[in-house]
């Protein structure tokens, strides 16, 4: 038996304390996704398979945008909200940028998130944001399926906020939250179309006190910007919504928004087709990092990789050329 999962004797074992709601369980899984061993893989899968027809029914909801714009804070009073006034189960997966400028501490984002963190109708699990690809970590996909499963209703996907390629998280929710702010008008000017693209809502955060009628301008400013981005044809318009996460204003507006892309007739085509595409990417990501992961940590390849490494920082080595000879050196070894 795995490490891993005990004391859960099996697979099925944890699976079914996953359903009924054992954090423990949980927990247990989440750092069973995480691993990278052999065994613990197939365990993963068997679990996964386990649990998947219990999958698919909260609101996937993704928190995107730049350090600082006040994500967590929102996420924290939000989820409340949604507790208080909904009586719904949260849970947060955030992929915190602190865990790396304090060595693997992931206490950053759980202290900003209090009172959710306390609340026994939340769930709140940091990820230390090493390893991530686009602003999520390698497991976050697993990971919203296994707290669905275990029957939260919304699921918050906290992306490391590096802006620009933090379009990762559009693969694994149904809905990316964008959070911008509105001093920052050379921010806004400078917004690649991708983040714009992934942005299923945009949120300016911090409309309060002497900020509010900054946000309102830069609300009009976004709204004619998103004009020509989006065709007027779309199923679904992202608007621009003021939010202070503070003064918990503008929340009744934000969920009545992601509420109605939820139940939508004219949305529902999207929201399906999104679903499908996900899966293939899955598919191929999966591929992806499992080949990676073989070759990086190969017996006949990662010794020879520091010095493969000097040889190209020095210049003695073409890059592609040192590639394809440990790639050569890799196939004939399999
Ligand atoms: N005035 C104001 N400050 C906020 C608001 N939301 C967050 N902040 C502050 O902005 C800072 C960064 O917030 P945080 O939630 O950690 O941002 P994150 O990096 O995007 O997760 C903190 O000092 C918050 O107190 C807001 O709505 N209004
Ligand atoms: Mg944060």
């Amino acid at each position: 038996m795995s490490l891993t999962i005990r004391p859960y004797r099996t697979v099925a074992a944890l699976a079914a304390a996953i359903q009924q709601g054992d954090r423990r369980a949980l927990a247990k899984a989440l750092s069973l996704v995480e691993s990278k061993r052999k065994q613990d893989i197939a365990l993963t899968v068997e679990l996964l398979e386990r649990l998947y027809p219990r999958t698919g029914t909260a609101y996937r909801i993704g928190i995107s945008g730049m350090p600082g714009v006040g994500k967590s804070t929102f996420v924290n009073a939000f989820g409340m909200y949604l507790i208080e006034r909904h009586r719904y189960t949260i849970a947060v997966l955030a992929i915190d940028p602190s865990s790396v400028r304090s060595g693997g501490s992931i206490l950053g984002d759980k202290t900003r998130m209090w009172d959710l963190a306390r609340h026994p109708g939340a769930f709140i699990r940091p990820s230390p944001s090493s390893g991530m690809l686009g602003g999520i970590a390698p497991a976050t996909r697993e990971a919203v399926l296994l707290c669905e499963a275990a029957g939260f209703d919304v699921i918050f996907v906290e992306t490391v906020g590096v802006g620009q390629t933090d379009t990762a998280i559009a693969d694994i929710v149904d809905f990316v939250l964008l959070f911008l702010l509105a001093n920052a008008g050379d921010e806004l000017q400078g917004i690649k179309r991708g983040i714009m693209e992934i942005a299923d809502a945009i949120i300016i955060n911090k409309a309060d006190g002497k900020l509010r009628s900054l946000a309102e301008q830069a609300r009009r400013h976004l709204v004619s910007a998103l004009r020509l981005l989006v065709p007027p044809t779309a199923p679904w318009k992202p608007p621009v919504l003021l939010c202070s996460a503070v003064e918990h204003t503008g929340f009744d507006e934000i969920w009545a928004t992601i509420h109605r892309y939820f139940t939508d007739d004219a949305t529902a085509p999207l929201r399906q087709q999104r679903r499908r595409e996900q899966q293939l990417r899955w598919f191929h990501q999966a591929i992806q990092q499992s080949l990676t992961h073989l070759f990086y940590s190969h017996p006949d390849i990662q010794p020879l990789l520091p010095e493969y490494e000097e040889k190209i920082r020095s210049q003695q080595l073409l890059p592609l050329k040192g590639a394809y000879e440990l790639l050569q050196r890799f196939q004939t070894s399999l």
